[in-house]
């Protein structure tokens, strides 16, 4: 009654539809200011800039929020299907400019700041980018949920609002020392926060039997202790359509009863600490990518957020009366790979534990609700949880999962009566080396669809990783290869290159990024060609003003931009590239060539290293030890500068893309699934210098041969080269270029003759080389000559890039969505 016609009449802002502010720059500092005064509590005249930046962006986000609740209410009453995206990480980037392009509202708002006195480039400065995420899986959640809201499919991202992201890192004597990221420290005004609506989430204990009023036997969970989840909600805008969609973020509370019984209890202290332990759950990332730590509280957060999802999805977004046999209709999560998988069980408890739900109808409802998409080969990078630890914290859904694998090796034993081997193979649960469940093998048998992120990835994940259960069930797996979002990653990041395709071709590649092929006749043109070399060269003038700024670093002009970014990782191998370095500086300070024959080039590096992760940091030293060596030699530091900026991440990564010449994709081919960067780049108008590996495979094929720099052993090879037995020491005896580069890295050269420095490095080269970066020197090498060679001729060179660009409009992240909704998750747009 209260939201009736009546009330509706007299209240319109209460029933919707909610009306945005003007779109004038009149309207927009009105508002401004208002938010100014009475959000942030400040006058004009006394506004520090963070000021002035919090109550821009809540002004922003006003204009926002209308659509974004008119879309929440007309989806539920729709009662369409939604995508639920269950990631641990979303790694979005700042958001003032994002919003702003979304809402068109760029003008306005440098032209209403101007009148105030106020740059908007200042106040954009002042953002701290979320960096909930570690590297490639997490921004391709934030570029995923771009898209959906682009093509205007209601979706909601379900994830943890850590306290501190990924950590801030600093060079100290050219090593890593992690800072951590106080991200919140001065507020952000881009969440909605909702205490109201905490969810409790339970946690250890034990189970029973017990039976239920209509006499049936029912087990049920006794948890001995729990936390409240806080919703924390982030609009993400599409562009230019007026729908915004939700990004749920949980945070972790102590609930008022846990406090209550300890306090009780009288001691003060405990209390207080026991808050904080509840609190500690969504305290911290857990910084490493690809190769997780099997850790308790890493399984507590992956539980806390999708026991917090799954309630809010059920209880908040669906009818009182919603029949749950029919979930599947109304909503499909994705798994982004296999962090949130205790999802899996944790359906299987609410419908029927606490639902009564009859196990054969749940599990049918289960494997239509979930999707599992797989995001690596590396076998260390698949999780495994020992079942001790899903005892003692989730007992009941350990239970559950020893009934799902029951259930599964049954059906298995009937399709391969005799073949036992091939049901041990195929457990959800292992014995070796401890007793524990196998995530990616209860997301395969509970997902309705499996997928790899690239063709490769794919191809192996069915062949290498997954191999019995593609055979058992063929029509499960599919492909889909990854994307990035053209609106932040050209558009936002590259705005001179923007400039130059819309007066060339319109403006309709943003949203329907195929649309570039339209380039493709003016690689041919010298004035195009041109007129791009210039974009180029004016995105290196502003790298170089930033790299001054931020870091102290100091761009040499009219060199070739060579940039490998991505985290720090063997298999990556950013120590080969640092053999190229060597090699190429070894070569002229031994006069073994003419430095009038060198091309100049920076190398740019960014890259975090997990902080555990020994070797990789051992690498960071070593790029920057080269890095000063190079930056004092005056016989080379006109041709070869290395720069290593700290802290990598995706507002610096939107500086750097747009001025690269080159990109670096050089893991060993089969190891990295997919890559996204190599689609940035290639976007942004670099050639691509890299192996057979990831989606390299899908750029080179768009690109083709000519415009792409292949190099390095293909997949096959590598597996027989392993095969036959890979012996490092005698590539590096047997070249001498090689033998030569490395030599000089143990020499003590670039650490003031200390030899040992170098060692752990040098040794592991040696005698491991478990990514075979010996073995693909040369042929890297040889590419690189010929990097050299095109390099040389702009205007060939600039036509190759520029055929890049209009072949990889395939690798927009609308593409992969449009894939997605057709092939996996059967939703529409509104
Ligand atoms: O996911 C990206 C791919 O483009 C990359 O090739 C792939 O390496 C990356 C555990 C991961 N795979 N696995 C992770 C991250 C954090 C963590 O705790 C694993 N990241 C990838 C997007 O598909």
């Amino acid at each position: 009654k209260r939201f009736g016609p009546e009330f509706a009449a007299t209240h319109p802002l209460a029933v919707g539809p909610v009306v945005s502010p003007p779109h004038s720059v009149d309207g927009f500092v009105k508002e401004f200011l208002r938010e100014l005064n009475f959000g942030t509590g400040v006058l004009l005249s006394r506004a520090t800039v963070n000021d002035q930046y919090v109550a821009l962006a809540r002004t922003v986000a006003h204009y926002l929020a209308a659509r974004w609740l008119e879309g929440g209410r007309t989806r539920r009453e729709a009662g369409v299907k939604v995508v639920g995206y269950l990631s641990a990480e979303y790694l979005l980037g700042r958001q003032l400019g994002n919003a702003l392009l979304a809402t068109g509202l760029r003008d306005i708002v440098e032209e209403g700041l101007e009148s105030c006195g106020i740059n908007l480039s200042t106040l954009r400065a002042q953002e701290v980018e979320p960096g909930l995420g570690n590297g490639g899986l997490g921004r391709l959640a934030a570029c995923f949920i771009d898209s959906l809201a682009t093509l205007n499919v209601p979706c909601i991202g379900y994830g943890i609002r850590y306290e501190y992201g990924i950590f801030r890192q600093t060079f100290v004597d050219g090593r890593q020392v992690e800072q951590p990221d106080a991200w919140l420290s001065l507020g952000s005004p881009w969440e909605f926060p909702h205490p109201e609506a905490a969810v409790q989430v339970d946690f250890g204990g034990t189970t029973e039997e017990y039976v239920d009023e209509d006499g049936t036997p029912r087990r049920r969970w006794l948890p001995s202790w729990n936390v409240l989840g806080v919703p924390y909600n982030y609009m993400v805008p599409g562009y230019h359509n007026g729908r915004v969609n939700t990004l749920r973020l949980w945070s972790a509370q102590a609930t008022k009863a846990f406090d209550l019984q300890i306090f009780n209890s009288g001691d003060y202290a405990e209390a207080v600490r026991a808050q904080t332990f509840a609190e500690n759950i969504s305290k911290v990332l857990y910084p490493e990518d690809s190769t997780p730590q099997g850790r308790e509280l890493r399984l507590q957060q992956q539980y806390f957020f999708v026991a917090c999802s799954l309630r809010d999805f059920i209880e908040r977004e669906l009818p009182a009366d919603f029949d749950l046999h029919d979930l599947p209709e109304r909503i499909i999560f994705q798994l982004n790979d296999t962090h949130p998988v205790i999802a899996v069980p944790e359906l299987m408890r609410l419908l029927v534990d606490e639902r009564k739900m009859d196990w054969d109808e749940a599990w049918a409802v289960t494997q239509k609700c979930f999707a599992y998409t797989c995001h690596t080969l590396l076998p260390e990078a698949l999780e495994v949880w020992p079942t001790e630890m899903l005892a003692k914290l989730l007992p009941r859904h350990l239970e559950i999962i020893y009934q799902i694998n029951d259930g599964f090796l049954r059906e298995v034993r009937e399709a391969f009566p005799g073949d036992e081997m091939r049901a041990r193979r195929m457990s959800i649960v292992t014995d070796y080396p401890e007793r524990a469940v196998r995530m990616a093998y209860l997301a395969t048998v509970a997902g309705a669809k499996v997928n790899g992120v690239a063709e490769l990835h794919s191809q192996l994940l069915r062949d290498k990783v997954l191999p019995d259960f593609s055979e058992y069930w063929p029509e499960k797996f599919t492909n889909v290869t990854n994307g990035v979002t053209p609106r932040r990653f050209i558009r936002l990041a590259n705005w001179n290159f923007t400039r130059l395709i819309n007066e060339t071709i319109g403006t309709g590649w943003v949203t329907d990024l195929d649309r570039l092929a339209e380039l493709e006749p003016y690689a041919e043109d010298p004035e195009f060609r041109a007129r791009f070399r210039q974009v180029k060269a004016a995105n290196k003038e502003r790298l170089a003003k930033l790299l001054v700024a931020r870091d102290g670093i100091v761009l040499p002009e009219g060199h070739l931009l060579d940039v490998m970014v991505k985290r720090l990782h063997e298999y990556k191998r950013q120590s080969m590239k640092l053999l190229h370095i060597l090699s190429t500086y070894e070569q002229i300070i031994s006069g073994a060539i003419d430095p009038a024959t060198v091309t100049p080039r920076t190398f740019v590096f960014g890259a975090k290293a997990a902080p555990g992760y020994k070797m990789a940091k051992e690498t960071i030293f070593a790029i920057n030890a080269v890095a000063a060596t190079l930056a004092a030699d005056e016989r080379t530091n006109h041709l070869l500068t290395v720069a290593f900026p700290a802290n990598y991440n995706v507002t610096l990564a939107e500086k750097l893309i747009p001025a690269a010449d080159l990109s670096e994709q050089i893991s060993l081919a089969g190891k990295e699934a997919s890559g996204t960067g190599n689609m940035k780049f290639a976007l942004n108008g670099a050639l691509t210098i890299g192996t057979d590996d990831g989606a390299n495979v899908e750029i080179r094929e768009l690109v083709g041969d000519d415009n792409f720099i292949l190099f390095g052993m293909s997949e096959p090879e590598v597996a027989d080269l392993q095969a036959r037995g890979y012996n490092p020491a005698a590539v590096y005896e047997s070249n001498p270029l090689l033998k030569r580069a490395i030599d000089l890295l143990a020499s003590g050269h670039f650490t003031e003759g200390n030899r040992d420095a170098m060692n752990p490095l040098v040794m592991d080269l040696l005698y491991n080389d478990r990514f075979l970066a010996l073995a693909d020197f040369q042929s890297y090498i040889e590419a690189q000559a010929k990097v050299d060679e095109l390099y040389a001729d702009p205007d060939a060179w600039s036509r190759k890039a520029i055929l890049n660009v209009a072949r990889t409009g395939f690798f927009s992240s609308d593409r992969s969505m449009r894939e997605y909704l057709d092939r996996i998750w059967h939703a529409k747009a509104l």
